[in-house]
C-alpha cells in the first residue's frame, strides 16, 4: 500500500538550484536528456535527493568526475548523491521512452508529435531533479531533433537561437527569464500550423501570441486567439496584471489528460478546449474554450509568478484562478448589456457554476474522498485535482471577495503580488493578506473564523427558523450551523469542528412577492449581507410590516446547504417574483426537487400542480432572457437529486424524474412548440457564439427536446428539418440528440450513420458521436461493449474514453445501475489502469460512494470495489481511491 504524505511533514529543500540547463535529443522511441545544474547549500555533507521515475541512467558527473555505480544510490523513484561541499556541479544523462508512455505524464508521443505534462509530478519522468514546487530555477533548454519530423521545437520563454545541424537535424535554444518550479516546464516538438498575432500590452510592450495546432486546423484557432486577446485585456483592465513575456504560445494536443496546462509561456491544451469553428463546435464548447484559455492565461500571475510551496497548497493557485476565470466569463457574457440584462447574464453564469459545484463537489464533500480545500494528507497527488480544490476553492475566494468588496479585494491582491512575487507560498500567506485588508476595512473584526474553510471538509448545513412577531413588527431569524465529520476526518477521533464564518445574503419579500424594506440596526433595506460565525446565532430585524417571505443565500453567497421549512406557496411566490435572479432559479429548482422526491417516495400527496403553475408563467414570459429561461425550465439532474438523497436510490429517482419530465412536457407541448418557432434565427444570420445568441439556441433546442419527450406529432419532423438545415453544431447536435434519444431504431441508425459519415475526420465531433449513444435511453452494456470494438474507439485517448466510458458510467443511470453495468465499470477501471492511472482513478471515483446506495446496489458495488482492490497490479492512484472507499463509509 502507498504511503500517506502529510502536510505537517513539510521540510524546505536543503539545496538551491538557481539555474538548470537541459539538452534534449528528441526521438519517439528514445529521447536522451542531459541536465546540468549547480546545487548550493549552507549545510555541507547533505545528501542530495533527486526524484526520477521510469528513466534509464546513462551517466552522472559531479564536478566533472563521472561517478561509478557505488558512488550513488538509485531506486525506482530516487537518486541519492552524498555531497560534501556547499556547491557542486551536477551533470546527468538519461533516457526516456515517449512512445511507450501511455500515462501522458512526462514526455509522451501523441500522433507524430511530442508533448510534456509535468504537473504535478511529471518532470521526474523526464530527468532526475528536485521535482517539487518550492525549488525555483531559471531554465535554458536546447532541443535537438530531426528537421522533417520536428520542424517546431518549442519550450518555455524566449527563443534564443535556431540552427541547422548535420544529418537533417536542427537545434533550438530557449531561455525562460523567470525562475519557475519544474511543474511549469514544457517541451513540444512536431509539425504544426501556427496562427500569430502581435499586440501591444497596456504599458505598450509588443508581444507575440501564437496558437499552434495540427496541420490543417489553422482555421479552427481563430476563436482561441480571440479568447486569448480578451483574457489579456481583461486581466489588464480588471486586475491590472500584464503579460510579462515577449512571447506566449498555446499548443493543441489530441491526447491530454486534463483540460489544459499553464506551462510558463507554452500552454498545452486538450484540443477540445482550443479548436472551434461554427459547423463543428457547440455554443457550450465556445464558452468552455474561452474559459479555459482565460484560466491558463490567468495562472501566469496566480500560479506561475506566485506559486505553491507544496501540493497541499494547490488551491492557492487553482481556487483563485477558477474564481478569476468565472469572473472573466461572467464579464464576457454580460459585455455590451446593461442593467437588468447584464444582471441576468451574470446570474446565468452563477447558476451554471453553482450547478457544477452541486453535482461534482457536494457529493465529493460527503463521501470517502472528502478533504479540506487545503488537504492534510494524500497518497497520490493527481487524485487531488478535485472539484473541492478547484470549485469549492473558488467559492472560498469568492467569499473573500464578498467580504472585502471589489475594491478591497483588488487592494488585497495588489499587496499579495507586492509581497510574494517570485515566491512559493502557502494558503495561510494568502489568507493573511485578505485578513489584513479586512481588518483595515472593519476595525475590531478579523477573519479568524474564516480559517475553517481551509481546515475542514464537508458542506456545512445552515438550518434557519423564523419567528415573526406581527405586533412588534419584528422578525427573529435563528441560524444553526452543522458540519459533522466527513471523509478522512472520520478516521481521526479528535475532530472538533469549529463554526465557520459565512457571508449570508438575504432578501425580504412580502407574501405577494413584493420586496419589503426592513431594519437591521441602523440600516433600512430589503437585502442584507449577514455575517454568520457562531454555531447558533440569532438576528433580529425590525420594522417588518408583514410576514416575510425570505429569499435565502442570494447569489449563493457561501458554499453551504440551507434548510428552511416553508410552505410550498412561499416557494411558488419566490419562483414567480424573487427579484434576485439566482434565488428565483433556486426556488424553482427546490420546487422541482420536492416534487420529484415525493413522486419517488410514492407520497400520496405528490402532485405537479405548484410546478405547473410556475412553469406556466415562465413559459409565457418574454422578458426574462432566453438563457435564463432555459435554466429555469430545466429540471435538476438525476445526479444532483441523488446527492440530496440518503440512501441513494438511483432507479426510483430516475423513474420519478422521467415521470415528471414527461408530465411537464405533455402539459406544455403546445407552448414549447410556440417557443421553438419564436426562437428561430433570422434568415442568413451568420453564426456568433455570444451569450445572447447562444441563449436563444439553448432555449430553442430545449423546446425541441420537450416536444420530442411529449411525443408531439411534429417533433421528429422538426428535428429532422433542423438537422438538415443546421449551419452550426449547436443546432445539428440539438437535433441529433433528439433523433437518437427519442426516435425509433431505424431513424436513429440513419442519423447516427449520417453524422458519422459527415464527421469521421474530426476527432472532437466523433467524440460527440460516441457520447450521444452512451447517454441514450436505449443504450445498454452490451451495446457499450460493442461500440468499444469500433475502429475509432481508442482507450488510450482520454477524450475518447471520456466520451464513451465515462459518459456511460456517470450519465446512463438505468444501464449502469445493473449487475452487468457494475461489471463493465470495474473492467474499464482495470483496463484503463494498465494504461493511464490518472484517468483510471477518475473513473474509479464514479462509485467511491458505493456505501450510500440502497440495497441491492450497495452490496453489488461493494463486491466490485473489493475485486478491484484484489487486482495484483494496481496503480497508486486507484489504490488510494479504493482503499479510502472501502475503509471510510
Ligand atoms: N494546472 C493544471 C492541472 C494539471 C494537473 C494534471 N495532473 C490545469 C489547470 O488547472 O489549469
Ligand atoms: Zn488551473
Amino acid at each position: 500500500m502507498s504511503q500517506s504524505i502529510l502536510r505537517n511533514d513539510y521540510q524546505p529543500y536543503p539545496y538551491q538550484i538557481p539555474y538548470l540547463h537541459l539538452q534534449f535529443f528528441l526521438n519517439f522511441n528514445q529521447t536522451k536528456v542531459c541536465s546540468r545544474f549547480t546545487v548550493y547549500t549552507k549545510k555541507p555533507s547533505t545528501t542530495l535527493v533527486l526524484d526520477g521515475e521510469e528513466l534509464t541512467l546513462v551517466s552522472i558527473r559531479v564536478d566533472g568526475m563521472t561517478l561509478s555505480a557505488d558512488q550513488y544510490q538509485l531506486t525506482d523513484t530516487h537518486l541519492h548523491l552524498s555531497l560534501t561541499n556547499t556547491e557542486h556541479l551536477i551533470e546527468i544523462e538519461s533516457i526516456c521512452e515517449p512512445e511507450k508512455n501511455t500515462t501522458l505524464m512526462g514526455l509522451y508521443q501523441s500522433g507524430r508529435q511530442l508533448f510534456t505534462q509535468c504537473e504535478a509530478e511529471g518532470f521526474r519522468r523526464i530527468t532526475w531533479f528536485a521535482d517539487r514546487p518550492d525549488v525555483l530555477s531559471r531554465y535554458t533548454v536546447e532541443l535537438i531533433g530531426d528537421k522533417t519530423q520536428f520542424p517546431y521545437l518549442l519550450s518555455n520563454g524566449n527563443l534564443i537561437s535556431q540552427s541547422d545541424l548535420d544529418n537533417n537535424q536542427h537545434k533550438a535554444v530557449w531561455e525562460d527569464p523567470f525562475a519557475k518550479p519544474s511543474y511549469l516546464f514544457a517541451v513540444v516538438a512536431g509539425d504544426f500550423d501556427c496562427r500569430e498575432e502581435k499586440i501591444k500590452t497596456a504599458s505598450g510592450r509588443e508581444v507575440l501570441l501564437q496558437l499552434i495546432s495540427d496541420k490543417g486546423d489553422y482555421d479552427k484557432t481563430e476563436w482561441a486567439m480571440q479568447s486569448l486577446i480578451s483574457s489579456l485585456r481583461w486581466d489588464e483592465q480588471r486586475f491590472g496584471l500584464e503579460l510579462d513575456l515577449d512571447r506566449y504560445m498555446v499548443v493543441s494536443a489530441a491526447d491530454f489528460n486534463m483540460g489544459a496546462m499553464e506551462n510558463k509561456g507554452l500552454n498545452v491544451f486538450n484540443a477540445a478546449y482550443v479548436l472551434a469553428q461554427p459547423e463543428s463546435t457547440t455554443d457550450q464548447s465556445y464558452r468552455d474554450i474561452e474559459a479555459v484559455i482565460g484560466h491558463e492565461y490567468f495562472h501566469n500571475w496566480t500560479g506561475n509568478r506566485v506559486t505553491c510551496r507544496d501540493w497541499f497548497q494547490l488551491s492557492l493557485k487553482e481556487g483563485l484562478t477558477v474564481f478569476r476565470d468565472q469572473e472573466f466569463s461572467a464579464d464576457m457574457m454580460a459585455m455590451g448589456l446593461e442593467g437588468h440584462a447584464a444582471k441576468s447574464a451574470r446570474a446565468v453564469k452563477r447558476i451554471d457554476d453553482v450547478s457544477v459545484l452541486r453535482v461534482a463537489q457536494f457529493p465529493e464533500d460527503a463521501g470517502p474522498m472528502a478533504h479540506p480545500i487545503r488537504p492534510n494528507s494524500y497518497e497520490e497527488i493527481s487524485n487531488f485535482y478535485t472539484a473541492t480544490i478547484y470549485e469549492k476553492g473558488a467559492e472560498v475566494i469568492r467569499m473573500f471577495h464578498t467580504l472585502l468588496g471589489e475594491s478591497g479585494f483588488q487592494a488585497a491582491l495588489n499587496n499579495y503580488f507586492a509581497r510574494f512575487d517570485g515566491q512559493a507560498i502557502t494558503c495561510d500567506d494568502f489568507k493573511q493578506i485578505m485578513d489584513e485588508q479586512y481588518q483595515k476595512q472593519n476595525p475590531g473584526l478579523n477573519l479568524e473564523a474564516f480559517s475553517g474553510w481551509y481546515e475542514q471538509a464537508g458542506t456545512p448545513t445552515v438550518t434557519i427558523t423564523l419567528h415573526y412577531d406581527a405586533k412588534q413588527q419584528q422578525a427573529t431569524l435563528f441560524f444553526k450551523q452543522e458540519n459533522p465529520a466527513v471523509g478522512v476526518e472520520l478516521l481521526a477521533p479528535t475532530t472538533d469542528k469549529k463554526p465557520l464564518l459565512i457571508p449570508f445574503k438575504i432578501g425580504f419579500l412580502n407574501q405577494a412577492g413584493q420586496t419589503q424594506k426592513v431594519c437591521l440596526h441602523q440600516d433600512r433595506n430589503h437585502e442584507f449581507m449577514l455575517r454568520i460565525d457562531q454555531t447558533e446565532q440569532q438576528v433580529v430585524f425590525n420594522d417588518v410590516q408583514s410576514t416575510p417571505v425570505l429569499s435565502l443565500l442570494r447569489d449563493f453567497s457561501a458554499p453551504i446547504i440551507v434548510n428552511y421549512d416553508r410552505p410550498t406557496s412561499e416557494l411558488v411566490t419566490l419562483a414567480k417574483y424573487d427579484d434576485n435572479a439566482f434565488s428565483r432559479w433556486q426556488a424553482i429548482q427546490e420546487l422541482a426537487s420536492q416534487t420529484i422526491f415525493s413522486l419517488a417516495n410514492a407520497n400520496a400527496e405528490a402532485n405537479e400542480d405548484a410546478l405547473i403553475e410556475v412553469w406556466g408563467q415562465l413559459i409565457q414570459d418574454r422578458i426574462l432572457s432566453a438563457a435564463y429561461l432555459s435554466r429555469a425550465l430545466s429540471l435538476p439532474s438525476v445526479r444532483q437529486l441523488l446527492s440530496q438523497q440518503r440512501p441513494m436510490d438511483p432507479l426510483s429517482i430516475q423513474a420519478a424524474h422521467q415521470h415528471l419530465e414527461q408530465a411537464l412536457a405533455e402539459r406544455f407541448s403546445a407552448q414549447w412548440l410556440t417557443l421553438y418557432h419564436d426562437h428561430q434565427p433570422t434568415a442568413n444570420a451568420t453564426y456568433s457564439p455570444d451569450a445572447l445568441s447562444a441563449g436563444v439556441r439553448a432555449l430553442k433546442n430545449l423546446a425541441l427536446k420537450q416536444a420530442a419527450i411529449a411525443k408531439h406529432p411534429e417533433a421528429l419532423r422538426i428535428a429532422a428539418q433542423q438537422y438538415a438545415q443546421a449551419t452550426n453544431m449547436t443546432d445539428q447536435w440539438g437535433a441529433l440528440t433528439v433523433l437518437v434519444h427519442y426516435a425509433d431504431a431505424e431513424l436513429r441508425e440513419h442519423y447516427l450513420t449520417a453524422f458519422y459519415d459527415q464527421w469521421q475526420h474530426n476527432a472532437l465531433v466523433i467524440d460527440r458521436w460516441f457520447s450521444v449513444q452512451a447517454t441514450a435511453p436505449y443504450f445498454d452494456v452490451e451495446q457499450a461493449l460493442q461500440l468499444q470494438q469500433h475502429p475509432d474507439f481508442n482507450l488510450r485517448n482520454p477524450n475518447r474514453a471520456r466520451a464513451l466510458i465515462f459518459q456511460f458510467c456517470t450519465n446512463n443511470i438505468t444501464a449502469i445501475h445493473t449487475e452487468s453495468g457494475y461489471d463493465f465499470w470495474r473492467d474499464q477501471v482495470l483496463a484503463l489502469d494498465a494504461l493511464n492511472p490518472e484517468i483510471s482513478a477518475r473513473l474509479c471515483r464514479a462509485f467511491d460512494n458505493w456505501s450510500q446506495f440502497v440495497e441491492p446496489q450497495r452490496s453489488q458495488l461493494q463486491v466490485r470495489l473489493q475485486s478491484i482492490a484484489q487486482h495484483p497490479k494496481l496503480s497508486a492512484n486507484v489504490t488510494e481511491i479504493i482503499h479510502k472507499a472501502l475503509t471510510i463509509e
